[in-house]
């Protein structure tokens, strides 16, 4: 399924004129409203080929009908978001869940969507149907160096598919570790992965970048490899500058200050990549802004400030959704998702930061606090609605999906049994 520009322009006739009236107040109350508007609308967020179906956890999966069940029709459905909201122009694969066995044909789908190829992903946490070792108790820090082996490999193949589809980075999350104590030791484990990331990285394109995710528990529940940002800093260090931590939101203990991480990871030039989502208790089980929108905005704030003072040269990163879940319509959940992450990003762009520099330089505690609090609090579905009406996208995209019934579409299209890989 396809949506064209003269059904949203037919869309968004009737909401035009209450649009036009909130963005001259809003306007009015802010300067840099055009320069915000225009950030927002060359802002783009990669889709994880993995969440375009029920998903996301280990116990039930409840179908929606109509989902994506090969790789052409995940990037119709990214191609649906992206048409919607002008901000998802790109995909994330997943290797083996979303090989490319045709990739020219694969390109030019993509292509002709106006779809980029963002990091690919590789997975050594679960065995696939053939495969000779197994990664139960491990993969690149196993203590077989024949597991290993196996997992480089694995790596350097999704390398190759990435080269072919035009993708310019290797994301890798182990799920490595140990659920006992006793079971792993830390430091040799610690040095078997190193070793293992360096064969990868050797394999690694001049111009592509390594991005290490680190998670503090599950699937292991006493210890990961790569359990945290300084782990994640130390490997990417050793194996050279093409390689960067990943910050996952949902990869924190609770009440972790990521907003510092990702201040301090920048200060080093090191934040290569985020995956956005939300959590009350852990990993990616929210769509983004749910529980902790305050937290997303100060993050954002860091992002901003580190975008605009960037002696360290850090690379803008790379920006990618990592939920998905098993309760709303995926693709509407994405849209959400994506709203979020640019309401936080607009809010931040509010913040005027000469002025919170100057409370900061006088200590001023409160008109620092109240500096980001007006931001926080501003309104900013209007800067979002025009950033997309700029790009031929839907003022309300929710809405716009709904009035364009595109579920029932890709169901009649699909039909209602059809199920896509992932998580
Ligand atoms: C598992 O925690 C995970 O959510 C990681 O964040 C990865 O990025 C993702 O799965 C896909 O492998
Ligand atoms: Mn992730
Ligand atoms: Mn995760």
């Amino acid at each position: 399924m396809q949506i064209d520009k003269k059904q949203i322009a037919t869309f968004n006739k009737n909401l035009l004129v209450e649009h036009k009236e909130n963005l001259t107040s809003l306007s009015k109350k802010h300067k840099n409203i055009e320069q915000v508007i225009d950030t927002i609308s060359n802002y783009n967020i990669a889709i994880p080929s993995w969440a375009l179906g029920a998903g996301g956890t280990r116990f039930g999966k409840f179908g929606f009908g109509g989902e994506p069940s090969n790789l052409e029709q995940k990037l119709e459905d990214i191609g649906v978001i992206n048409t919607l909201t002008k901000s998802a122009n790109a995909v994330s694969l997943h290797i083996p869940w979303d090989i490319p066995k045709d990739a020219e044909a694969i390109k030019a789908k993509a292509k002709s969507l106006g779809i980029q190829f963002d990091a690919m992903n590789s997975n050594t946490f679960q065995d696939q149907e053939g495969q000779e070792h197994s990664y139960k108790f491990g993969s690149l820090c196993h203590t077989d160096k024949k597991v290993r082996d196996q997992a480089v490999a694995h790596n350097k193949q999704v390398i190759d598919y990435g080269v072919a589809l035009g993708s310019k980075s290797l994301t890798i999350w182990l799920a490595d570790g140990s659920n006992f104590p006793g079971q792993l030791n830390f430091r040799r484990a610690f040095e078997n992965t190193l070793s293992s990331l360096k064969e990868i990285y050797a394999h690694l394109p001049s111009d592509w970048k390594l991005f290490i995710e680190y998670k503090p528990y599950e699937p292991n529940f006493y210890s990961m490899v790569i359990q945290d940002w300084g782990t994640s800093h130390m490997l990417a260090k050793d194996l050279g500058e093409q390689a960067y931590t990943l910050v996952d939101l949902g990869h924190h203990l609770p009440n972790t200050n990521i907003e510092h991480i990702v201040a301090t990871l920048m200060t080093r030039g090191m934040l290569g990549g985020f995956h956005f989502n939300d959590s009350k208790y852990g990993d990616d089980d929210l769509s983004v802004g749910v529980i902790k929108p305050y937290q997303l905005f100060l993050i954002f704030n860091e992002l901003v400030f580190g975008m605009e003072n960037n002696s360290s040269n850090n690379p803008i990163p790379a920006w990618m959704i990592d939920a998905s879940h098993n309760l709303k319509d995926p693709l509407e959940d994405l849209i959400q998702s994506i709203e979020a992450i640019e309401t936080a990003y607009a809010k931040a762009l509010l913040i005027d930061q000469e002025a919170l520099e100057s409370a900061q330089l006088n200590n001023d505690v409160v008109e620092a606090q109240r500096i980001l609090q007006d931001a926080f609090n501003t309104d900013v579905k209007t800067i979002l609605a025009e950033a997309r009406l700029r790009n031929d996208g839907a003022i309300d995209p929710i809405l716009a999906f709904r009035n364009l019934e595109v579920r029932n579409e890709l169901i009649k299209e699909r039909g209602l049994k059809s199920t896509a890989t992932g998580l």
